[in-house]
């Protein structure tokens, strides 16, 4: 049976080999074999009468110049791009778009190439023809896309942070090699991204486009899909008084100022602050006058105000909001997310996160809380603060948004750009305290195949009709 076997791969082998030589063009090996289904694969074709492209003179970006490879399985066909700078008349680099899972064999210039399936059944018998015919190019000349080649991020902490924070990703990486190890066959990480931008690899280590869980893409207040937001960092405003006619003249210190994409805006008073110098560290603007207003407490930049009351056990969550900064075990800190985990070690305390909530949209709202170990959540609609509601809590502690019908606040109509005042108040016994404040909103143009965010809405359509008799008039006309 072995014997016969033999004989088949062996014609096959050689049917291959007269017909390849037939062409001026030949294709010896590929590598790698295998490749990730979101693409960026780095694939080096070898072979023969390639095309030299110029790289001089011509547009090299030009389909006529150079080389055109395709990817082709039973039913897909998929360009590979190839970059030029690398490839000549026997080599071919081109990178792999996203490719479903499957097996695909490699065309150059439209000219196909047939490949033996690269299996591990035959590879004894290859092995044995390599060295006894010199096939070497008979073989690896397919690639296998699949989702166990392709390297994954799972997690990524935190999920915001100034730009230069130091974020953590997981998941299956497929190397260990860092940097600049040229000599390597391994795979390298050769580079991360944020938004298009460049991330520095600390530990840099995976050749291929990665392809992220859909639940860590999260809408920012840009309504993006992401999986990590930055901010400008305010370190200091001077000076700390002015007239109430305005005009001051205004310089705030921070990081990052220059590095947003929208204009800079401040706000003194809610009033905007005129601009008259922007700078990556500073912005000067001239103080708007004061005007008579309700507000006690005034939106700033991102964040919330926390602060903590330390060895206190209030029976009632409520009394809180009635705490001061002279009481016992005070302190406070500015946390930049409604979602905080406090260190482990901080037992008995209570503590009060406030600040504002600006809808990217005009839309219907609700909110929902979730914590260890008994949250509130107050809402303003007006936005001042002293016309806040309770909208939602929970009384034990809870991982879930969904555990207790207290949890989900009511639907609220809110505006786009309006500042609504929210606090939260916490309250820890021992071991873990967190606290988590989502939201949804009723119109999205994400879908649940983009973010797990997202709840594909269902709509029922109930169609009627009516079945009514042909009535049909007949006419008989005679002629005589
Ligand atoms: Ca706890």
């Amino acid at each position: 049976m072995g014997h016969k076997c033999w004989h088949l791969h062996l014609s096959l082998i050689i049917s291959i080999l007269l017909w390849n030589s037939a062409g001026a063009q030949q294709i010896k090996s590929i590598t790698p074999n295998s490749g990730g289904i979101n693409g960026g694969t780095r694939l080096t074709i070898n072979g023969e009468g390639f095309a030299e492209v110029s790289q001089f003179g011509v547009n090299v970006d030009d389909p006529i110049n150079g080389n055109n490879v395709t990817l082709v399985s039973r039913t897909r066909s998929i360009p590979c791009d190839v970059e030029n700078d690398s490839s000549h008349s026997k080599q071919i680099v081109c990178y792999t778009r996203a490719l479903p899972e499957d097996h695909y064999d490699v065309s150059v210039n439209g000219t196909p190439v047939t490949c033996l399936p690269y299996q591990s059944t035959y590879k004894t018998i290859y092995s044995y023809l390599l060295k006894t015919w010199k096939l070497k190019y008979m073989l690896y000349t397919s690639l296998q896309s699949g989702y166990g080649s392709t390297p994954t991020i799972q997690s990524l902490s935190p999920h915001s942070g100034l730009p230069g924070t130091v974020v953590t990703i997981r998941g299956n990486i497929y190397t260990d090699v860092y940097g600049s190890n040229a000599e390597s066959q391994k795979p390298r990480f050769v580079r991360a991204y944020m938004g298009g931008m460049s991330c520095e690899l600390l530990k840099p280590n995976s050749e291929e486009k990665s392809l992220p869980d859909l639940e860590l893409f999260n809408v920012s207040s840009l309504n993006k899909l992401a999986m990590f937001q930055t901010y400008a960092e305010v370190t200091g405003v001077s000076p700390s008084e002015g007239s109430v006619l305005g005009g001051t003249s205004l310089t705030i210190q921070g990081r990052y100022f220059d590095k947003t994409n929208l204009p800079a805006v401040v706000l003194v008073g809610g009033q905007e602050c005129q601009i008259q110098n922007v700078s990556d560290e500073k912005i000067v603007c001239l103080t708007p006058g004061y005007e008579r207003t309700n507000m006690t407490v005034f939106p700033g930049s991102r964040g919330l105000r926390m602060e903590m009351w330390n060895n206190s056990d209030p029976i009632d969550l409520e009394d809180v909001l009635d705490y001061n900064a002279s009481m016992s075990g005070y302190s406070v800190q500015w946390v930049d997310s409604l979602s905080y985990v406090f260190p482990a070690e901080m037992n008995n305390f209570v503590a009060r996160l406030s600040g504002f909530f600006v809808p990217m949209e005009t839309d219907n709202y609700y909110f929902l809380i979730k914590g260890d170990y008994r949250c509130m959540l107050y809402f303003s609609l007006t936005g001042l603060s002293q016309d806040k509601v309770r909208i939602a809590y929970h009384d034990n502690s809870t991982y879930s948004f969904y555990d207790y019908t207290s949890q989900k606040s009511e639907i609220m109509r809110l505006k786009k750009g309006k500042p609504y005042y929210i606090e939260v108040l916490v309250q820890e016994y021992y071991d873990e305290a967190s606290v988590d404040v989502g939201f949804f909103k009723e119109i999205s143009t994400f879908t649940y195949n983009q973010t797990k965010e997202a709840i594909n809405e269902k709509q029922q359509i109930n169609a009627s009709y009516d079945v009514l008799p042909e009535k049909q008039v007949r006419e008989h006309t005679e002629a005589l």
